[in-house]
């Protein structure tokens, strides 16, 4: 019989509901504590998921817990502090995206982990929907042939700042926010970027940051992709929070339709995939893509724990989507192109 994994979520905010719910439905995982500097939400999360022991302070509960990894969805300023006492303990961590405020940050959690000898994964769930793992199989079966170019787009008029409020207080937003998930996927599906130009816009008043931006990527295998991304475009019926594009190879076209709906163009003509959803009881639109990639993050980041195999979001692996950020940023304020390889360097 497979030993069930002891973990513990700190952070039970928005998101963590939905890791919370995750983690419920992973048979070979018991979340046996939670933790939150707010007693309220810890208690409330302790209460809806029937785990046994809820702490306010992290130091607290690493001392007096045996765990076999640690979740942490809170936001970035706390995760420098908070890995670190789990690497202290020997406790391996999933850490929500984005993965720190700056790469010189992202750098010394990787050392921090590297030194202690514990593994360190980024919950980066864009890659791990249904749809984008379909679409990683057909780029895998070769039928469009050589990649040329990508287009992911991720438009939205949704309120975002009501479920998210810092959203609004924050000067680098929405790069950090959602273009990070979408770096991500462009490695993911067009392989590494050697070359980012970005521009930014803050189309609505009174937010810090920018809620528009457009990078353009090149790929040291030859395809070009295009990301582009809004949190003010007006659009009915409203997409959130689906990433919809195309992807061209020398050989056919892949569209990445609404509703989890991929058309192919290939030799052998055209043909349509829907996609299904997990069919969990728990998830609800328009969240139901991502509900179900928290969950296959989780078993991702649990089977890696058993096998010992580096997970594909490690926090190694993420200082490279990390690095086309802040080349982004880079580019957005100087209007140059930016070469990412030169930020990446060695962990601290
Ligand atoms: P939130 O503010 O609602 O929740 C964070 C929680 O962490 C709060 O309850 C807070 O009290 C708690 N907290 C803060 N510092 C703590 C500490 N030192 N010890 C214990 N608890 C602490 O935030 P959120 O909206 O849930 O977002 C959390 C993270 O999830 C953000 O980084 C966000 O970008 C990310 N997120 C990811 C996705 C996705 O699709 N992957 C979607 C939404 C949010
Ligand atoms: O914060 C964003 C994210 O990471 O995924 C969706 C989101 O919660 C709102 O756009």
């Amino acid at each position: 019989m497979t030993v069930r994994l002891k973990g513990a979520v700190i952070g039970c905010g928005f998101f963590a509901q939905n890791h919370l719910h995750g983690w419920a439905d992973l048979d070979d995982v018991e979340i046996v504590a939670v933790c939150d500097v707010d007693e309220a939400k810890a208690r409330a999360a302790a209460e809806k998921f029937g785990i046994a022991r809820i702490y306010t302070s992290a130091e607290t509960m690493f001392a007096s817990e045996a765990l076999d990894f640690v979740d942490i969805p809170t936001t970035m300023e706390t995760h420098e502090a908070l890995a670190g006492l789990a690497f202290a303990h020997g406790v391996p961590v999933i850490l929500q995206k984005p993965f720190a405020p700056d790469l010189d940050a992202c750098r010394r959690i990787v050392a921090a982990a590297a030194a202690a000898n514990v593994p360190l994964m980024i919950h980066e769930d864009f890659r791990f929907q249904n749809l984008f793992r379909t679409v990683r199989q057909i780029l895998d079966s070769g039928e469009l042939g050589r990649l040329t170019f990508g287009r992911l787009s991720w438009r939205t008029g949704i309120d975002v700042y009501s479920n998210q409020p810092y959203l609004a207080n924050v000067k680098r937003f929405m790069i950090m926010d959602v273009g990070i998930h979408l770096l991500d996927l462009a490695r993911f599906l067009f392989g590494e970027a050697n070359g980012v130009f970005c521009r930014t816009q803050q189309i609505q008043e009174g937010i810090a940051g920018e809620d528009a931006a457009t990078i353009l990527l090149s790929h040291e295998q030859g395809a070009t992709s295009i990301l582009d991304f809004s949190y003010a475009t007006k659009r009915d019926p409203d997409p959130f929070p689906q990433t919809l594009g195309e992807i061209e190879g020398t050989e056919g076209t892949l569209v990445i339709g609404a509703d989890q709906v991929l058309t192919v163009y290939g030799k052998g003509g055209t043909r349509r995939i829907a996609v299904p959803q997990d069919g969990r009881a728990w998830t609800s639109e328009p969240w139901t893509q991502i509900q179900d990639s928290v969950v296959h993050t989780q078993r991702h980041f649990i089977d890696s724990l058993r096998s010992g195999v580096e997970p594909e979001t490690s926090g190694r692996d993420s200082l490279a989507t990390y690095a086309l950020l802040e080349a982004a940023y880079l580019s957005a304020a100087s209007g140059r192109l930016i070469h990412p390889e030169r930020l990446v360097g060695d962990p601290a």
